[in-house]
C-alpha cells in the first residue's frame, strides 16, 4: 500500500472528519485572534470573539477574508507566527493579475507536500514512477508543490519546470516519464508536438495531473486520446497552500478536498450567505492546520458545487466540481454572463484545438465580443469560402451556447501565442474597473 494513500484519513467516517475539524478549528481561531491584529479587528468589527466559535456550526459567524484584505495587509499583515519561524514564500498573480504572497513554516511545507503526495497516489503514482514536473518552479506553487509531493511518494522526480518543449519531449522519451504534471493548456501543446514529431510511440506516460487553470471535459478527452493517458484534475491556490487543496481520484468525477486541513463552504457571492448542500456558489476555505498563514473563511472567487455523495474510490472527503468560472473573471457582455469555459466547450465540440483568445471591446455603449480560434493543420485552407462557412458555423454554435453574437476569426495553426504556464484566454479592453 502506498504511504500517501491514507485510508484512515481519506476514507474516515463523516463523523470523524467533523470531529477533526471541530478539534482543529477552535484553537486556530484563538491563535489567529491573538497573533493577527488585522483579523482580530475584522472579528471585533463583527462583534465575534474566539469564545463564540465552539464548532464548525459557528463558522458562519467569522468574517470573510478576500484578496482585497491580502492586498491591504501586504506583505506581512496576515502572518500568524514570528517571521523567524517562516522558511518559504510563494507568490502568484492569480488569474486576475494581483500579486499575492503566502508564507510557510517547515511544518506547513510538509503538510502541503503531503496533500500533493495524496494527489499523485490518487492518480496511480507509486515509488516506481518517473514524475515529470513542468509546472513553473520559483514563486509559483505548481512546481515546488508537485515536486515535494513526488519526493514524498518516493517517485523519481524530474524538476523540468516550464518551457523548452524540445527538451521536455527528449527527456520524456529518454527517461521514460510516466506521470506528467503541468497546466492542461501546456499538456495539450505538448501532445500536439509529440504527435507532430512522431514520438507518440516513444513515450511511456500513463497519467497526467493537470490544474492551475480551467479546462473542460472535452479538453480532458482530447488530451487523454492524444497521449493515451488518464488525465486527472488538481486544484489549489497559493493563499491556501498551492496545488493539492483538492484532487481527482480514479473516478474522475470531482476533486476530493483535503478536509482534514481545509474546511470548505459554498456561499452566495452577492450576499455572502452560506448556501445549502448541492448549491452552486463561491467556494470559501478555512485553514485548520496551517501555522504561518492560516486564512479563515477565505473567499476564493471560484464558482463551484460540493458533492457529499459517497465516491466509488472509497474516499469520504467531499468532492468539489471543476470551477465553473470565477465570480471575478466572469465576463458580462451586453449584460449576459459569459464564462470562457463555455466558449472552450463549443470549440472543442466542433473539433477545434483549445487554442483561442477572447477579445472584448466597447464601441460607444455597445460591447463587442470576438473569438480568435486556431485551426488545426488539417482544417487550414486558402479557400476563403470554406473558411467563412466554418466561421459561420462557429458563430451559430456560440450564439446558441451564450445567447449573444460573437464574431469569430479563424487563424492559421500556431499563430496564437502559447503559454508555458497559465494560458491568457481573455483580453478585455473595455477598462470597466
Ligand atoms: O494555480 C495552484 C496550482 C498549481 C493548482 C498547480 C493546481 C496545479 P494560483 O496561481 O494561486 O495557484 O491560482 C489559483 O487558479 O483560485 C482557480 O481560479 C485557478 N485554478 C487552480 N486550479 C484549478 C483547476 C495555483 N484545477 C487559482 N481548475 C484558483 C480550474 C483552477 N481553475
Amino acid at each position: 500500500m502506498e504511504r500517501y494513500y491514507q485510508p484512515e484519513i481519506e476514507c474516515a467516517s463523516r463523523e470523524q472528519i467533523r470531529a477533526w475539524q471541530n478539534e482543529r478549528l477552535v484553537p486556530t481561531v484563538k491563535r489567529v485572534y491573538e497573533n493577527v491584529p488585522y483579523y482580530r479587528h475584522l472579528m471585533e468589527e463583527k462583534g465575534v470573539t474566539p469564545d463564540d466559535i465552539r464548532s464548525i456550526d459557528d463558522l458562519h459567524k467569522l468574517p470573510f477574508l478576500t484578496k482585497e484584505d491580502l492586498r491591504q495587509a501586504y506583505p506581512y499583515g496576515l502572518v500568524a507566527v514570528p517571521l523567524s519561524d517562516c522558511v518559504r514564500i510563494q507568490s502568484t498573480s492569480g488569474t486576475t493579475g494581483r500579486r499575492v504572497v503566502a508564507f510557510y513554516t517547515q511544518h506547513d511545507i510538509d503538510l502541503w507536500e503531503e496533500c500533493c503526495a495524496r494527489a499523485i497516489v490518487a492518480a496511480g503514482g507509486t515509488k516506481d514512477d518517473v514524475v515529470h514536473v513542468c509546472y513553473g518552479y520559483g514563486l509559483f506553487t505548481g512546481g515546488p508543490g508537485l515536486n515535494g509531493g513526488s519526493h514524498k511518494v518516493g517517485s523519481l522526480t524530474l524538476p523540468m519546470s516550464s518551457g523548452n518543449t524540445d527538451r521536455q519531449i527528449q527527456f520524456m522519451c529518454d527517461l521514460g516519464s510516466t506521470i506528467l504534471c503541468c497546466t492542461p493548456s501546456y499538456a495539450a501543446y505538448l501532445a500536439e508536438n509529440i504527435i507532430e514529431r512522431g514520438a507518440r510511440d516513444q513515450i511511456k506516460l500513463k497519467a497526467g495531473i493537470f490544474g492551475a487553470e480551467a479546462w473542460s471535459e472535452e479538453m480532458r478527452q482530447d488530451i487523454q486520446d492524444k497521449l493515451g493517458i488518464k488525465a486527472y484534475d488538481i486544484y489549489g491556490l497559493t493563499e491556501i497552500s498551492g496545488p493539492g487543496v483538492s484532487f481527482e481520484c480514479c473516478d474522475q468525477h470531482g476533486m476530493h478536498i483535503n478536509e482534514d486541513h481545509f474546511i470548505p463552504e459554498i456561499i452566495d457571492p452577492n450576499t455572502g450567505e452560506v448556501l445549502p448542500e448541492g448549491s452552486v456558489g463561491e467556494l470559501v476555505f478555512t485553514c485548520i492546520t496551517k501555522e504561518a498563514f492560516p486564512l479563515l473563511r477565505y473567499r476564493t472567487r471560484d464558482i463551484c458545487v460540493l458533492n457529499y455523495e459517497p465516491c466509488p474510490c472509497g474516499r469520504t472527503h467531499v468532492r468539489m466540481s471543476k470551477p465553473k468560472g470565477r465570480s471575478d473573471d466572469m465576463l458580462i457582455i451586453k449584460g449576459v454572463n459569459v464564462f470562457p469555459s463555455q466558449i472552450e466547450t463549443v470549440l472543442l465540440n466542433k473539433g477545434y484545438p483549445a487554442n483561442y483568445q477572447i477579445l472584448v471591446t466597447r464601441e460607444g455603449n455597445s460591447d463587442k465580443l470576438e473569438v480568435q480560434v486556431e485551426m488545426t493543420s488539417e482544417m487550414f485552407s486558402d479557400n476563403l469560402a470554406e473558411v467563412s462557412t466554418r466561421e459561420k458555423e462557429l458563430v451559430d454554435a456560440l450564439k446558441s451556447m451564450l445567447g449573444i453574437y460573437a464574431k469569430v476569426t479563424l487563424v492559421a495553426p500556431k499563430t496564437i501565442a502559447r503559454s508555458e504556464g497559465k494560458a491568457v484566454r481573455v483580453i478585455d479592453n473595455r477598462n470597466l474597473y
